[in-house]
């Protein structure tokens, strides 16, 4: 039986010794393997749009801090941290193309930031500016695989039925967060305080953002392995319906 090929998109350092440089941390690519399907990375070029054709769905990883620009906004003076104008670019062409093809999408905190900006939502700068009565630390200092806050996910959502479940303990990696959804979204899980911690878009047949990194909890999280799971039969399916490119009427 073939297995679906995954797109997984990249984190981009600009500069490491003089030189930039494209990776991603191995849980995603375990959890993809894990979950019955095949990584295929894509470099922060151009001719990764050209190579998205020929999978069967779309990860977006975690990394950096979106360029403010990006989403209309300008610097509110926090601490960005990874930001790669390039790699921003990327991604949302990634995100075009795959709606285009109607292409499963999983995104990944900053994935999932990256869908609701390729939408034309906005993010939050800086929780702990914004937010500063939360009891949470959405920047954990535990360990990645260890949860540290609980999501509420709405009931009937995507996201419910792929979790199993209503509360989910979750990992926290992140200082920014998506503010306002895009038209067509709708959000399906909040963290007590109210961030936004997982996004949909219920008229496709798999476009799910979430703000933490079910990746990192795929060993010890029937929750997190349910998640690929649902994801990569997405994927299957869309591969069997012959919507790959080259299989496709195109
Ligand atoms: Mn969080």
């Amino acid at each position: 039986m073939d297995k679906p090929f995954i797109g997984v998109s990249m984190s981009r350092d600009e500069q490491v010794a003089g030189a930039p440089r494209d990776w991603i941390r191995k849980t995603y690519i375990l959890a993809v393997v894990g979950a019955g399907a095949l990584p295929i990375l894509l470099p922060n070029e151009s001719q990764s749009l050209e190579l998205l054709e020929y999978c069967d769905g779309l990860l977006l990883t975690g990394g950096g801090d979106f360029d403010p620009e990006s989403f209309g906004a300008t610097d509110e003076g926090t601490d960005y941290s990874g930001v790669s104008k390039t790699r921003d670019e990327m991604e949302l062409a990634f995100i075009r193309a795959a709606e285009r093809m109607a292409m499963p999408v999983l995104g990944i905190c900053r994935g999932a930031q990256a869908l609701a900006v390729a939408g034309g939502g906005t993010l939050i700068q800086d929780i702990p500016r914004v937010l500063l009565d939360s009891p949470l630390v959405h920047s954990q200092a535990e360990k990645r695989q260890q949860p540290t806050h609980k999501v509420v996910v709405e009931p009937q959502s995507q996201v419910a039925k792929l979790l199993g479940g209503s509360v989910v303990e979750v990992n926290s990696f992140h200082h920014q967060a998506i503010a306002r959804i895009p038209r067509g979204y709708i959000v399906t899980a909040r963290a007590e305080d109210g961030v936004i911690e997982a996004i949909e878009n219920p008229d496709k047949e798999f476009m799910v953002g979430v703000q933490w990194h079910p990746e990192d909890l795929v060993g010890n999280s029937l929750e997190a392995q349910k998640l690929f799971a649902g994801f990569v039969e997405s994927s299957r399916q869309y591969r069997e319906r012959g919507q790959r490119y080259g299989t496709a009427s195109h």
